[in-house]
């Protein structure tokens, strides 16, 4: 019989890599998703794939209990969250509700009742905030300070993660995964705001390409090599916290610079700096080091180039239509 999988944030970006991956290791592929009044959207990025779909929302938790008892999920996959760390400054309560007490929710609608599952929970880099070890990684072991009320929430669903692992002996787990992008990315994050900025320069559709700060630094890897190892960690016999990264990191400036020089353009005549992207405090500089998980046989096919450049040649599929020669497949 196949393995059931349970997702919650199955329309977003690593929702749909990862249902994807399972479904093509045979598993039945179950996910919430939340009512939003533009029906034509919510759904946009799974809607061809071979998985069941039902209305739910962590702060449901009658949903989650009715859903979980149900569906009787194998794994639990707990990917969904208000994501964007800027505007967790705008709304920081119902960040917090949504990734604190939503963990809450559905941890206890899992203790409850399918105990016998393995449950996966999506935390951050973020959690990180200033804290860098003295070799300039991040790793298990830094101390977490955050800098956001993102990074805040998403501290206290890897801990309240911890403690029910301890407390009630659940095979629960976070992968602690650094930034990671593909052409399913939200344009709201800023490489994928970056290559959709440039395509359109290209293609005269746009002239301008405003961004924040660009001296941050992130490690940024593919969602599609990131949701292998979410899965890698529940197949462990015991349950464990991993960092997930490419130990490579660049700043936003790198970023930018590289997809304009592939589309033979200049930031120096399309990039404007506008303050009002940047944040009230700034995550400075997050690189990962991933040797825990590596030493359970992960490792990732994408590099920085050829993520940023299946991107590009995505968006110019979009935006080119018969126009775009696409060199770089
Ligand atoms: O910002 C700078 C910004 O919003 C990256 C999420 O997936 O990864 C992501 O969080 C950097 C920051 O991602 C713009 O100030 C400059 O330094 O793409 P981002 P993030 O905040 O790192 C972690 C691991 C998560 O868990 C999150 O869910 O880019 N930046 N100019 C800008 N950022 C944005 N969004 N827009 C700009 O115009």
């Amino acid at each position: 019989m196949s393995k059931k999988a349970f997702i919650t944030g199955i329309s977003g970006m690593d929702g749909y890599n990862l249902s994807v991956y399972l479904l093509s290791l045979g598993y039945e592929v179950h996910g919430i998703i939340r009512r939003h009044s533009v029906s034509s959207t919510q759904d946009v990025r799974i809607a061809n794939l071979n998985v069941t779909t039902y209305y739910g929302d962590l702060l449901d938790q009658s949903s989650l209990e009715r859903l979980l008892n149900d569906v009787q999920p194998d794994e639990i996959y707990n990917l969904a969250a208000m994501s964007h760390v800027r505007i967790s400054f705008e709304i920081p309560q119902f960040t917090c509700l949504t990734n604190s007490i939503g963990v809450l929710n559905i941890l206890e609608a899992y203790r409850k009742v399918v105990p016998k599952a393995k449950f996966y929970q999506a935390s951050s880099s973020e959690m990180f905030g200033s804290s860098v070890d003295a070799d300039g990684y991040q790793r298990e072991s830094t101390p977490m300070h955050p800098v956001s009320p993102y990074g805040v929430s998403k501290l206290f669903g890897y801990h309240v993660v911890n403690v029910y692992r301890q407390s009630y002996g659940l095979f629960c787990c976070s992968g602690i995964l650094f930034n990671h992008s593909g052409p399913m990315r939200g344009e709201a994050f800023v490489e994928a705001k970056i290559v959709k900025a440039a395509v359109r320069i290209k293609l005269d559709l746009d002239k301008q390409l405003e961004l924040g700060n660009i001296f941050a630094y992130r490690d940024f890897g593919h969602s599609k090599d990131y949701v292998k190892a979410m899965h890698l960690i529940l197949q462990q016999d015991k349950p464990d916290n991993y960092v997930v990264a490419t130990g490579i990191t660049k700043s936003i400036n790198d970023v930018a610079n590289y997809v304009f020089e592939k589309l033979d353009l200049s930031t120096v005549f399309h990039l404007v700096i506008d303050p009002k992207h940047k944040r009230p405090q700034e995550l400075d500089y997050l690189k990962g080091d991933s040797c825990k998980i590596r030493a359970l046989g992960w490792t990732p096919e994408y590099t920085f180039e050829s993520m940023l450049d299946e991107m590009i040649a995505y968006q110019m599929k979009i935006y080119g239509g018969k126009t775009f020669k696409p060199e770089y497949y």
